[in-house]
């Protein structure tokens, strides 16, 4: 199934003279404010967030999974999923693969199909969290950090051979997250296993075409829960350090133990120009996984209040960060949580570019609190979400993209094309 623009026109048409009146009024606040609402738009438009083939299907947990249908069977579904999704956005411009989940068969052809969607291929991604059915070692007790120096460099060759896919689609990124670790203390020797790491993530970097980068993601805890080698930012970035300039910390917002200050650890990497990529959801307990803001939009603003901060220091030797969502669906329409949270990012990002950045350091200078405080809320509080709308208008995508996607029964639709029971691979 493909949207046509004149499907979302017809749409758009029923609430625009509402939309026109609200956006208006908030143009007028905006320039009376000194920002400019075109120069908004066309940022907004420009930032571009890549969407994981692995979450177009539903991704259920440990205790079961239940699939809504119609569910993309092939790479070149899930690339279709991305396509409808970023018809109706103009905001979801590119796929990210994960290997060999999604191991292309004929090259050219899929770039032609990405490319007819207007698609990109983001970063590619490895698997060495799982055994696949011919492979000759198991990577139960790790792949980069393994004992056995043969599952270490099966797991460096997995990698060489996703750089290889990724190359040849255009990608320009690696991202390696690892499951490696231990469950129980004395398991493994920490040392050795963080070496081991760093010695196969070198013999990867080798191995990196010279116009790319690789992104080294950390997380706490899970599948492992007593030690997991790359457990932190601390850990990642002393890793990418030593890898070389292309080399950077890829920052899951899932990934933090609660409470963590992530704004801090986003300001702290750019500052150090090794902040590579950003994978979004949200969460209220571990790596959840959520619809990015859907439980803490203040955080994922003053997240991005950092990002802007950093993109816009012309001093910033930070590269501009890729950026991903990274989200697992249990209840929702995967597609419809996914439009969700490309709205929600979209506004933060819009929000913090509204931040008075000369106002708020003036208030930092003069130690005053509460002005910056009342700076930062001003931003935040106001409802930008005609801006965003008129950004995809203009685009000629929807005003309200799951609205369009709900009346054109997309989803009723490719359960008829897929059938109810088709399954994606994915988390
Ligand atoms: C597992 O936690 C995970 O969600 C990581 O965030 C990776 O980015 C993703 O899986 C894909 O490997
Ligand atoms: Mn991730
Ligand atoms: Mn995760």
């Amino acid at each position: 199934m493909r949207i046509d623009k004149n499907q979302i026109n017809t749409i758009n048409n029923r609430a625009l003279p509402d939309h026109r009146e609200s956006f208006e009024y908030l143009s007028n606040k905006l320039t009376t404010k000194g920002l400019d609402p075109d120069q908004l738009i066309q940022k907004i438009q420009d930032f571009q967030i890549a969407i994981p083939s692995w979450a177009l299907g539903t991704g259920g947990t440990r205790f079961g999974r239940f699939p809504g249908g119609g569910e993309p069977r092939s790479l070149e579904e899930k690339i279709d999923d991305v396509g409808l999704i970023h018809a109706l956005n103009a905001g979801s411009g590119a796929i990210s693969l994960h290997i060999p989940w999604d191991i292309p068969g004929d090259i050219e052809a899929v770039k032609a199909h990405a490319a007819s969607h207007n698609l990109l291929f983001d970063a590619v991604n490895s698997n060495t969290f799982q055994d696949q059915p011919d492979q000759e070692l198991s990577y139960k007790f790790g792949s980069l950090c393994h004992t056995d120096a043969k599952v270490r460099q099966q797991a460096v060759d997995h990698n060489l051979e996703v750089i290889k896919y990724g190359d040849q689609l255009g990608s320009k990124a690696l991202t390696v997250w690892l499951a490696d670790g231990s469950s129980f203390p004395g398991q493994m020797n920490f040392r050795k296993a963080l070496q081991n790491t760093l010695d196969s993530l070198k013999a990867i970097y080798q191995g990196l075409p010279s116009d790319w980068k690789m992104f080294v993601e950390y997380k706490p805890y899970e599948p492992n829960f007593y030690h997991t080698v790359i457990q932190d930012w601390g850990t990642s970035h002393l890793l990418a350090s030593q890898l070389g300039d292309r080399a950077f910390t890829l920052v899951d917002l899932g990934h933090h133990l609660p409470n963590t200050n992530i704004e801090q650890i986003v300001a702290t990497l750019m500052m150090q120009g090794k902040l590579g990529g950003f994978h979004f959801n949200d969460s209220k307990f571990g790596d959840d996984d959520l619809t990015a803001g859907a439980m803490k939009p203040y955080q994922l603003f003053l997240i991005f209040n950092e990002l802007v901060e950093g993109m816009e220091d012309k001093n910033s030797k930070n590269p501009p960060p890729a950026w991903m969502i990274d989200a697992s669906h249990n209840l929702k329409d995967p597609m419809e949580d996914l439009l969700q949270s490309v709205e929600a990012i979209q506004m933060a990002y819009a929000q913090a570019l509204c931040v008075d950045r000369v106002a708020l350091e003036n208030a930092r200078e003069a130690n005053d609190a509460v002005l910056a405080q009342e700076i930062l809320q001003n931003a935040f509080r106001t409802d930008l979400r005609p801006l965003i709308a008129e950004a995809r208008l203009q685009a000629n995508a929807a005003l309200s993209p799951v609205e369009v996607y709900r009346d054109l029964a997309v989803r009723k639709q490719l359960v008829k094309e897929r059938g109810a029971k088709s399954l994606a691979t994915g988390l």
